[in-house]
């Protein structure tokens, strides 16, 4: 579905959403966010309240733009993930998690992936004092939960939708990125070392396998200064992304902070990001923060795949597609 069917489609939601399938999935939905919740809960995370505007936002957002706005004569961003701010309450509570409503003017094509929205939900958590690997261990007991709790209350909800969900077992496969490349470079897409996988690499790549997927150990190169270096490798970073399988790409994504004022500061400089505006940041920084790590999980996404949909927009009440204006 394309342009003028799918602006059609979206101005007249208030007609879809009364559909029977619209409710199956919105009750899926919020099946999936009270366990999300109570998951959480029991592992002794506090929950947060994000912010939506602020002076700065995670600019590591592979290839899309932020939004800015005017804030009482100031340019403020609206967040595009609250990264920052979670190494600012992590220092004080420990075991932090926010639902975060993020806004990313996403480039037109994604309009069409089937799994890009300009605004979505992610329920985004952070640990002091983990490891990215902890992080790795508690997502896959998090998406095994939710897994678990949808199959049990709302089996008939994924009857109707024609659903059949699988439980996988842990340890999840990992693969680290340099094998990921080469795997696809392997399937014929021609991918270099230091590069993000792009959507089309990444959608083949879930389709291959039928549990999910993790890829590990970023280069430096792909992405934001906050996933921190790995001291030991230089040049890669402590990060993950979890992939869906069956085709539904990234559900997951996350690693270790970098949480030193020197690295911080190196590293903006490296990605060309300009240390003036992080003020309040990189004071923070200086005064002093725990380590941490954390991740944030797409809430669309993450119905997305529980639902079996084709198209993300599919999987919110009021979607917002990139590139197409619409209530
Ligand atoms: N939520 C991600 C993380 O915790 C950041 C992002 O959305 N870019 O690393």
């Amino acid at each position: 579905m394309r342009g003028k069917e799918l602006r059609e489609r979206l101005w007249r939601r208030y007609r879809e959403i009364r559909e029977p399938w619209m409710r199956w999935v919105l009750r899926v939905q919020d099946e999936a966010l009270s366990a999300l919740r109570d998951f959480l809960r029991v592992e002794g995370f506090v929950e947060i309240l994000a912010p939506i505007v602020g002076p700065v936002t995670d600019p590591g957002i592979r290839g899309a733009k932020q939004f800015s706005i005017d804030y009482y004569g100031h340019r403020f961003k609206v967040m595009s993930s609250m990264i920052l701010y979670k190494q600012m309450a992590v220092s004080s509570l420990d075991k932090v998690f926010a639902l975060s409503p993020n806004l990313r003017l996403e480039p037109l094509e994604a309009a069409y992936t089937g799994r890009h929205l300009a605004e979505f939900r992610q329920l985004d958590l952070e640990v002091a004092e983990a490891s990215y690997l902890d992080l790795m261990e508690l997502g896959e007991r998090l998406l095994i939960y939710v897994l678990r709790r949808i199959r049990r209350e709302c089996g008939e909800e994924l009857e109707n939708l024609g659903r059949e969900l699988r439980i996988p077992s842990k340890p999840f496969r990992r693969l680290t990125h340099g094998e990921a490349v080469e795997l696809l470079r392997g399937e014929g897409f021609d991918l270099k070392p230091g590069e993000e996988i792009p959507w089309e690499a990444e959608e083949h790549i879930s389709a291959m396998f039928q549990e999910p997927l993790w890829i590990m150990d970023y280069p430096i190169t792909a992405r934001g200064f906050y996933d921190r270096e790995d001291p030991e490798r230089p040049g890669i970073l402590r990060d993950f992304d979890l992939l869906y399988p069956e085709g539904y790409g990234e559900a997951i994504s996350g690693g270790e902070r970098e949480y030193q004022y020197e690295r911080v500061l190196a590293r903006m400089k490296a990605r060309g990001d300009n240390p003036e505006e992080y003020g309040w940041y990189l004071e923070m920084l200086r005064e002093g923060v725990k380590p941490s790590a954390g991740f944030g999980i797409g809430v669309e996404r993450l119905t997305r795949y529980l639902c079996g949909l084709k198209y993300i927009w599919d999987a919110v009440p009021f979607p917002k597609v990139p590139g197409i204006p619409s209530p």
